[in-house]
């Protein structure tokens, strides 16, 4: 029987030294909730971030105009605790950066969660010791830490992507990175001539803000977007009513369908083109998702989707006066493969003075200079050069730890050739190590913190087991993983969404393998894995540790 650490109360999650029963990397909303779950569970957890602030993604996004670009308000938000639902106040539909930020320091506050979140802390390495079956971590503050169970909670859109342009570091001017925004001071654009490289979600949010101020901004575009209006207003005092009396209805529909509300099933192809017509404007006009939701086909069916593709590129054509300029911003791709922006004022940007467009695909950018960039069929000179070029998605924040497995094999030589998991959650050969909101799980096509509350509680259910069952380690069998894989690539190939070039499919990224990493039936997917929960836990192994060399590890621990 292996022997339950005894362990000073006091001592644990407050020395750097003490055994910790879960270390969970991340104080985003995905790692917030973790540690809310599994302290609950009587675990001894610690959460570490790199960040000097809880909130994650939405700590480091602090350029001007970030706002949730998803079904907003009152739905983005944590589900779980009716109490919280009810207290909350949500004042617009897309909320802004600060609101989401004050949201979750809310959350930290109320659910008690600072104590055991240590800020201003990388992790630098993280590796199995095989014969204790403990994770043991360092950190950027020179600390070891040991840990039963490592929860990667680092988030999908954490690890900012520069690209290795030729001569980035010359660049005299101010250069920023829309991931990593400056905390501590507002950037001024006031009679600056700006260039802003990347046009995804962030870009699209910043480019009319900036073109407000900047004496000249250069938009570089690769790829043209389908940008959707947000039409951000005040939330209607109706729709947060309907949310708090009937939250767990909603929550309920959530879970099943991916959607708090119902989801449209009338199908685009169906319809005559008056009706569509009538059903699109409407849709644009409500703005949000609106338009992609107004027909339940759109994603499935492609003619539905060039219905919808040819609307959207019929308002692009009526936003923008210059047509040569309209016609370098219509995207002809499948709508919605890339993810779907939600912008305010974007095209109507491009209609003033001061803002220009440079092809990027026709005329690739060559190099950056100490004054501008250089592309293969101009110079433009610039003060600021702000780098919207967006994450290595999904698998980057983890794979840039790049922790260590048996035999001291590396994640990233695991992966090399494609990510490799059982349901997402755990790899073969990493015992002991859960990812939430990783690759093949659905993270970024289900409602966000009701993904991370169901992953949460199934990661609590699996170290509970492990627990009442004696076991010290817990490992997914390799053997699952291929099924997994195609499970997961089946439900791509069957959609719309892997036929475009994104960083769903990691082409965003040179050199990164080519596979299509999100799980595109989010409820079918916490049906799956809430079955291998109640089966036991098939496809995991689960065993005991080697008891003396666990102790040795806890005496060297507690006297070093
Ligand atoms: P995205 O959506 O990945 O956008 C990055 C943009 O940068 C996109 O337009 C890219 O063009 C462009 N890019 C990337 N590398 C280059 C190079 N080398 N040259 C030119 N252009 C480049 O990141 P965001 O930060 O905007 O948004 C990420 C998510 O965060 C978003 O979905 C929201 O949820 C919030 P491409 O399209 O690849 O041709």
């Amino acid at each position: 029987m292996p022997v339950r650490l005894k362990r000073k109360k006091d001592n644990v999650n407050t020395s750097s030294n003490g055994i910790l029963d879960v270390a969970i990397i991340g104080a985003g909303l995905t790692g917030m909730y973790a540690l809310h779950k599994l302290r609950e569970e009587g675990h001894a957890v610690r959460v570490f971030d790199r960040a000097d602030g809880v909130g994650g993604t939405w700590w480091w996004n602090r350029y001007p105009g970030a706002r949730v670009d998803s079904p907003g308000a009152p739905f983005y938000c944590y589900t779980f605790s009716e109490d919280l639902v009810a207290e909350w106040e949500w004042l617009e539909t897309q909320p802004d950066q600060p609101a989401i930020l004050s949201y979750l320091n809310h959350v930290a506050d109320r659910f008690d969660l600072r104590r055991d979140i240590q800020l201003a802390t990388s992790i630098t390495d993280a590796a199995y010791e095989e014969d204790s079956g403990l994770w043991v971590l360092a950190t950027s503050k020179g600390e070891e830490v040991r840990a039963r169970y490592l929860i990667s909670a680092v988030g999908t859109l954490s690890d900012a992507y520069k690209p290795a342009f030729d001569g980035l570091a010359s660049f005299r001017g101010e250069v920023y990175h829309t991931g990593h925004w400056p905390q501590d001071h507002d950037v001024d654009f006031t009679g600056k001539r700006v260039g802003i490289i990347g046009t995804g979600s962030s870009g699209v949010q910043l480019i009319p803000i900036i073109a407000e101020s900047a004496a000249a901004l250069t938009v570089f575009q690769r790829t043209p977007q389908y940008v959707l209006p947000a039409r951000n207003r005040p939330l209607a005092e109706e729709l947060k009513t309907l949310a708090k009396e009937n939250w767990p209805e909603l929550r309920e529909r959530a879970v099943a369908t991916g959607r708090p509300l119902p989801k449209a099933q009338e199908l685009a192809v169906e319809a005559s083109q008056e009706e569509r017509n009538a059903v699109y404007e409407q849709a644009w006009l409500t703005g949000g998702m609106s338009l992609r939701d107004c027909y339940g086909d759109h994603m499935s069916d492609p003619e539905a989707n060039e219905l919808v593709a040819e609307f959207v590129r019929k308002k692009i054509r009526e936003a923008i006066t210059d047509p040569d300029v309209a016609e370098q911003l219509l995207p002809y791709y499948i709508f919605g493969a890339k993810r779907l922006i939600l912008g305010t004022g974007y095209y109507e940007a491009f209609n003033r003075d001061n803002v220009s467009i440079v092809d990027v695909k026709k005329a690739p950018i060559v190099c950056i200079t100490d004054s501008g960039v250089e592309t293969s069929d101009g110079f433009y000179e610039l003060d600021v050069l702000i780098l919207a070029t967006g994450y290595d998605a999904i698998t980057g924040g983890l794979t840039s730890l790049n922790p260590r497995g048996r035999d001291g094999v590396r994640l990233r030589d695991v992966w090399s050739k494609g990510v490799q998991s059982y349901l997402g959650l755990a790899v073969s050969g990493f015992p002991n190590m859960f990812i939430m909101h990783g690759p093949q799980t659905p993270a970024v096509k289900y409602p966000m913190h009701l993904g991370a509350e169901l992953q949460g509680d199934w990661i609590a259910g699996i170290i509970r087991h492990a627990k009442n069952g004696g076991f010290d380690t817990v490992e997914a069998q390799a053997a699952m993983q291929p099924a997994w894989g195609k499970e997961v690539a089946a439900i791509a190939d069957r959609s719309l969404y892997s036929k475009a070039e994104s960083w769903y499919m990691g082409s965003n990224i040179p050199g990164k393998p080519r596979q299509f990493m999100v799980h595109l039936d989010g409820p079918g997917y916490h049906r799956r894995i809430h079955e291998v929960a109640e089966s036991g836990y098939e496809g995991f192994e689960f065993s005991k540790a080697d008891v003396a060399a666990e102790s040795d590890a806890y005496a060297a621990a507690v006297l070093s």
